[in-house]
């Protein structure tokens, strides 16, 4: 698990005005988001991206890991022009002024290994505490850290399953027994259907498990990708944001320079707000310690 001491704070973005203008090119956002690009892959929407970052310049860019697709190199690797167009493109906003913060996955785990380097002007970095315009803090992670958690969920939802069988039968001794006793009789197996049945949601699993985490660092928001599936919303009082991938939704997180956030999708060359922040007072409740899972 991650190490309180071990995420590093990034230093604050001087705060500039709307669509400032740097080395000639307007800023129009102050941070942008995407992960899950699997460059090298057939299903990488490269040239779609390339379209996103020209309609969506920022001072800074962060790169959720799975950028590079390094588990395809040598066995169907797979490499176009727009591929190395999408590479230039980023290369290009180190020159244009965006502050490019690579932030590796588990396919391009490899650079984990270049952790606090500067690589073409492109910092990496593990993970790291983005502070927005407003002085909120978000945790930037991958988010592969958490699939041992949602893992352990699923065994255990295997296992229930199997326990709510056993329970079925044990209710109704377990309730005479208590009926004996003069006590309430309980659903056993109700209670446990609930339990597999949220722990096999593998995606709910791991939004809250991200969200646990992010909360146990005192963060605002956490900020991650990994599981392909964009969205916005609060869990237990901290703001989940997946920025999606570009392998099938195109998908990504803008930041205004009030520190507002909007989750986008990049549908056919046009911008499609998929979400914007709920209010605080939508929370909801974490999900988690009703099931009675330690992580
Ligand atoms: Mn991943």
């Amino acid at each position: 698990m991650l190490k309180a001491g071990m995420i590093p704070r990034t230093e604050p973005l001087t705060r500039l005005p709307r669509g400032s203008r740097s080395h000639g090119e307007t800023k129009r956002f102050r941070t942008v988001w995407v992960s899950d690009v699997h460059l090298g892959t057939r299903a990488c929407q490269a040239e779609a991206l390339v379209a996103f970052l020209d309609a969506h310049p920022a001072e800074r860019l962060y790169l959720v890991g799975d950028i590079l697709d390094g588990w395809k190199l040598g066995r169907g690797w797979t490499w176009t022009e727009g591929q190395t167009r999408l590479v230039q493109r980023l290369l290009e906003a180190v020159q244009r002024g965006t502050d490019v913060v690579y932030v590796p996955g588990n396919h391009d785990e490899a650079l984990r290994r270049f952790g606090r380097m500067v690589l073409a002007g492109v910092r990496v970095k593990q993970q790291v505490v983005h502070e927005l315009a407003d002085g909120r803090r978000a945790l930037v992670l991958h988010g592969d850290q958490f699939d041992g958690i949602v893992a352990r969920h699923r065994v255990l939802a295997a296992v229930g399953d199997r326990l709510y069988g056993l329970a079925l039968g044990l209710n109704q001794i377990v309730n005479a027994g208590l009926h004996f006793l003069g006590l309430q009789p309980r659903s056993l197996s109700a209670f446990l259907k609930q339990r597999v049945k949220r722990a096999l949601n593998y995606a709910a699993g791991f939004e809250e498990a991200v969200a646990r985490e992010a909360a146990r660092w005192g963060v605002d928001a956490v900020i991650c990708g990994h599981i392909h599936k964009a969205e916005m919303r609060r869990i237990g009082g901290v703001l989940y944001a997946n920025d999606g991938d570009w392998v099938e939704s195109c998908t990504g997180l803008v930041e205004s320079f009030e520190g507002e956030l909007t989750l986008v999708a990049w549908d056919g060359g046009r911008k499609r707000v998929l979400a914007t922040e709920p209010p605080a007072r939508s929370a909801e409740p974490c999900l988690l310690p009703a099931l009675g899972l330690s992580v």
